[in-house]
């Protein structure tokens, strides 16, 4: 009897024919399959056991010292019309792309156990929710797929009762970076990734199906798939407001979602909720709001700079049960990174030598943590909620050291897309390649929208129709910098002084003057009480720079022209408002 099993079983057949594995596994993601995993990987010298006094459960992982971070450039997107991809990709046919991977994957499982990994990103139960299944040759990619994903024996079981899956293909190869592809085909929900074994390039479920996969689902279905944390503050009234952030990659999403609010914000009954860090999954519910899911299970974050300062909930929650990946180790096997300020100190890098700063920092700069986000102490109940949360803001924001003001609003649903596809910010350690540059990463999906960017524009602009209530959109720049190049803003709990304005502006309960950019706060508008903020630091905050705009809008119009011509009319308008409105 034909079984709604048969694709999966045929690809899987189809597969270990290509690439020739000893032994074909399927996850069931029981904790006695983790156990034999974690046992095999602990024998070969893949885990490290970290000291289980102070951190039970967790490892270490060394990954090669060449596979450290995504690698955009050898990321593709493979549609059959090249302009589908857009210039905001790197594009191959997709005959071709699948004849190089399929030539990689030739044999490349030979002595090893072949894993078929069942997954479904989202809770279980949620129409919002979508399943995959990725075959890989790698048991640390197992493990961290069991944290960050719903995954095992109930995703088969969806996969069974939906017949739909997104694939996905891996194997980490002989990870030699000239043979290194991750190879996305969309139009039949593939993905292929060959030569890495880190992180984004190999965990398939979270930037891959996520981002590149569910972003292209998204425009078919008519729901939006975004680079953007999810957290949901409480007011002293005792009601939630769920507002989602997109940052560029390393601008502190995981620090906003897990935020603990300045002592006299909690005496006053704020209270703050992390439903996810990284990626949210957004449409239109009856009521015409929009209704957000976390489609993962856990948290792939950046361990340095991570500390009881910058952010308690998140080392709270790494206290266990965690996998580590390129951290430094102390003298009794604790884990250790830069900014972790707990008074012990590294005995070996994240390359296994002895530690000194003349060679190397301790931990490698984008050295991560894998953990439940059930552990998260702020961790919100409704993050499992298959509904998803109703979403009041949308907030963009960039690392800029100079110009863009702390905070400002979009006059409405076009201008805040436009707010948007503005985004640019200076870039950080978390892809390869140069460090400190400023790049424009519309919605922070740079490297993540599987189409267009012109076609992703006219998708958010679509959402804005009869019957929408549209969440308010705004903007923030948390890195401002002075004269002296320090931060003019404190950041981190404080910032929940920012997200108090936008709430205000939700319920129509506070002010903003009208500027040519969009709606910014006075001084006043904001609770600034307790900071030690000069004259200068105001004035940069929470002031307006005409020409300084204008010169930004120009550079806009350069940009926004090489998604011609499919940037939508409508957004070009609108850009052509604000430039005539900064005169
Ligand atoms: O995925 C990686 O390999 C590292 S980059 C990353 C990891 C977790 C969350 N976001 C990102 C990102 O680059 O946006
Ligand atoms: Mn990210």
């Amino acid at each position: 009897m034909p079984s709604r099993l048969d694709a999966l079983n045929r690809w899987v057949d189809d597969v270990a024919r290509l690439t020739r594995p000893a032994a074909i596994h399927w996850c069931d993601g029981s904790d006695a399959e983790h156990a034999a995993l974690i046992a095999r990987m602990e024998a070969d010298g893949t885990l490290v056991r970290l000291n289980q006094a102070t951190h039970p459960g967790s490892w270490l992982h060394r990954s090669h010292p060449d596979d450290v971070a995504r690698v955009e450039h050898l990321t593709f997107v493979c549609t059959t019309e090249r302009e589908d991809a857009g210039p905001n990709n790197h594009w191959m046919a997709p005959a071709e792309a699948h004849a190089k991977m399929d030539a990689l994957f030739d044999g490349c499982m030979q002595g090893r156990t072949m894993y078929v990994i069942p997954y479904c990103m989202g809770p279980i139960d949620s129409p919002l929710s979508r399943c995959g299944v990725e075959i890989t040759d790698s048991p640390y990619v197992v493990v961290n797929m069991r944290i960050m994903t719903r995954m095992g024996a109930p995703a088969l079981a969806r996969i069974e009762r939906e017949d739909r899956f997104v694939k996905g293909l891996h194997s980490t190869g002989e990870l030699d970076p000239a043979r290194r592809f991750i190879m996305h085909f969309p139009e039949e929900l593939t993905i292929k990734s060959y030569g890495s074994g880190y992180g984004g390039n190999a965990l398939l479920g979270k930037k891959c199906h996520a981002l590149r996969i569910a972003s292209w689902q998204a425009r078919q279905e008519g729901w939006l798939a975004e680079h953007m944390l999810i957290v949901g503050i409480q007011t002293p009234q005792g009601k939630t407001h769920y507002i989602a952030a997109a940052f560029p990659s390393a601008c502190g999403k995981t620090n906003l979602a897990m935020l603990i609010p300045p002592e006299g914000y909690r005496r006053a009954g704020w209270k703050v909720w992390t439903v996810g860090d990284d990626i949210c999954w957004m449409r239109p519910g009856a009521d015409g709001r929009l209704y957000a899911i976390n489609p993962e299970a856990g948290f792939f974050g950046v361990a340095p700079g991570t500390s009881a300062k910058s952010n308690p909930n998140a080392l709270a929650t790494v206290q266990a049960n965690t996998i580590f990946t390129n951290v430094g180790v102390t003298a009794d096997n604790q884990p250790w990174w830069e900014g972790l300020d707990n008074g012990l100190t590294p005995a070996l890098d994240w390359r296994g030598e002895p530690f000194d700063p003349a060679t190397r920092p301790a931990a490698h700069p984008n050295a991560r943590f894998t953990v439940s986000a059930r552990q998260c102490p702020s961790y919100s109940p409704m993050a499992e909620d298959p509904q998803g949360v109703p979403i009041s803001a949308i907030v963009f924001g960039g690392r800029r050291a100079s110009l863009v003001p702390l905070v400002f609003q979009a006059r409405d649903w076009t201008h805040g897309v436009l707010v948007g596809a503005a985004m640019g910010s200076e870039t950080t350690a978390a892809a390869a390649g140069a460090v400190g540059v400023l790049r424009r990463d519309p919605m922070a999906m740079k490297p993540f929208s599987g189409y267009h960017f012109g076609d992703y524009f006219a998708h958010w602009l679509a959402f804005d129709r009869a019957g929408a209530q549209l969440p308010a959109i705004f903007h923030v720049n948390w890195f401002r910098k002075g004269e002296d190049g320090k931060f003019l803003w404190p950041g981190f709990g404080e910032n929940l002084r920012v997200l108090e304005w936008m709430i205000g502006r939700v319920e129509g309960l506070v002010g903003a003057v009208e500027t040519p950019i969009g709606l910014l706060p006075r001084p006043q508008d904001l609770d600034l009480a307790g900071l030690d903020l000069t004259d200068a630091a105001r004035a940069a905050l929470f002031g307006f720079d005409r020409d300084g705009w204008r010169a930004e809008f120009d550079a806009l119009a350069a940009d926004l022209a090489t998604y011609a011509p499919r940037v939508p009319e409508a957004l070009l308008q609108e850009h052509a408002r604000v430039r005539q409105a900064l005169g």
